[in-house]
C-alpha cells in the first residue's frame, strides 16, 4: 500500500518549520536610508533585529512556473517617529505578482507604480493583498508588538532593490499621538 510522505515544510502561526527553511535577519543597519531622520537613525543601535524573513525556495531561483513561500516578522521599532519598514522593492521581472496576508500585529502594506503614484493597505490577521505586477512593495509596521506576515510570489521574480534605494517611495507613515499618520514626501501631480 502506498503511504503518504510527510510535508517538507509547516507552519504554526508565524513559523516556519522544515530543513530546508531559510532564515534572513536584517539588523536595523541595513536599513540605512530608508528612514526621514538620518540623525535619529544614526543615534540608534544599528545591530538591533529590525525584521526577519524565513523562506521556503522549493526550486531555484529564476525558474519559471515555480513559487517561493515566506513568513516575514517585523519588530515594533519606530525611527525619528516614523514607524519600522521593510526595505520594499520592485520584482526584477516586473510582470510577476505576489500575495501577501496578515498573520499577527497590524500594519500597512505600501504600493507604489513605476510614476511614484502610491496606495495604502491596512494589514491585520486574515487580511489577504493581492500585489499586481509593475508595483513596489513595502510593509510598514504600525503597532506596538511583532507584526507579521506571509507571502508567495513567483521563483523568477526577482528582486529590485537598487530602484527604491535610490527614489523612495512618495509616502511614509509616521506616529503621531499614538496613531499612524501619512505623509507625502513627494507630489506626484
Ligand atoms: C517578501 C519580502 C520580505 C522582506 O518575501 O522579501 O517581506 O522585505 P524586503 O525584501 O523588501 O526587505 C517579498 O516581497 N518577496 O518578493
Ligand atoms: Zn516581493
Amino acid at each position: 500500500m502506498m503511504k503518504p510522505g510527510l510535508p517538507e515544510v509547516f507552519f504554526i502561526k508565524d513559523m516556519l518549520i522544515g530543513e530546508k527553511v531559510v532564515k534572513t535577519q536584517r539588523n536595523l543597519g541595513a536599513l540605512k536610508s530608508v528612514f526621514a531622520d538620518q540623525e535619529a537613525f544614526d543615534s540608534m543601535d544599528q545591530e538591533q533585529l529590525a525584521y526577519e524573513v524565513y523562506s521556503y525556495l522549493p526550486v531555484e531561483e529564476g525558474t519559471d512556473g515555480g513559487l517561493f513561500f515566506g513568513i516575514t516578522c517585523m519588530y515594533p521599532i519606530k525611527v525619528g517617529g516614523e514607524y519600522l519598514m521593510t526595505k520594499g522593492h520592485f520584482h526584477a521581472n516586473r510582470d510577476t505578482a505576489e500575495f501577501y496576508w496578515g498573520i499577527e500585529g497590524e500594519g500597512m502594506l505600501l504600493l507604489m507604480d513605476e510614476e511614484g503614484k502610491c496606495r495604502l493597505e491596512k494589514v491585520f490577521p486574515g487580511s489577504l493583498h493581492y500585489i499586481g505586477g509593475c508595483l513596489a512593495h513595502r510593509m510598514i509596521n504600525t503597532c506596538n508588538r511583532v507584526f507579521s506576515f506571509g507571502a508567495c510570489w513567483p521563483s523568477d521574480a526577482g528582486h529590485d532593490y537598487g530602484s527604491i534605494e535610490r527614489e523612495g517611495f512618495s509616502v511614509r507613515v509616521y506616529e503621531e499621538d499614538g496613531h499612524p499618520v501619512v505623509k507625502k514626501v513627494i507630489d506626484i501631480e
